[in-house]
């Protein structure tokens, strides 16, 4: 599969990705790397760009929760992303709602 690797908008944090990326590119995924801090206007235009089979999404920074619903709301308002697969995971909040990994 070819897959888009990224980071949620207000997360810096890079080894989370570095893992992801072996991790897929080790399983024969093709992955195209964003790296982090990656806002929903640029994760939209580089799946325009790449036509994935899938996104993966990666947040540790406690805030992935609402950075990734805003990314995944505007992959599914056009029309090529609208129903992408998205994997989202890493830890998505704070205290009782860290080390989620979702589908959506
Ligand atoms: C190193 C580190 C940093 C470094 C980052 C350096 C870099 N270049 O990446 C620095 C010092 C810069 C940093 C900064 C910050 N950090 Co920091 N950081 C860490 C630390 C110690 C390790 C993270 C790491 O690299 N892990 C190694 C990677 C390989 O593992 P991972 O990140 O857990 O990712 C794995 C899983 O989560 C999972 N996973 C991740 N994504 C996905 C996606 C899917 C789909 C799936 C299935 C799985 C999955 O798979 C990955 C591989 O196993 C963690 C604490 C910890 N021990 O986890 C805190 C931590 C992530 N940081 C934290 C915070 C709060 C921050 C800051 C906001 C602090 C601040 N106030 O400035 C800033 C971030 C600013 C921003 N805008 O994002 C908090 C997050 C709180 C939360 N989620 O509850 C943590 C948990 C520390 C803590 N206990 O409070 N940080």
């Amino acid at each position: 599969m070819k897959i888009i690797l990224s980071g949620t908008a207000s997360d810096s944090h890079t080894w989370n990705l570095v893992y992801l990326g072996l991790f897929l590119e080790e399983r024969g995924h093709d992955v195209v790397a964003l790296g982090p801090c990656v806002s929903p206007r640029l994760l939209t235009a580089a799946c325009r760009r790449h036509a994935p089979d899938a996104v993966v999404l990666s947040s540790v920074n406690g805030h992935g929760h609402r950075d990734a619903l805003a990314a995944v709301r505007a992959l599914r308002a056009e029309p090529e992303s609208a129903a992408l697969p998205v994997a989202v995971g890493g830890k998505l909040g704070t205290a009782g709602r860290s080390g989620e990994a979702e589908a959506a």
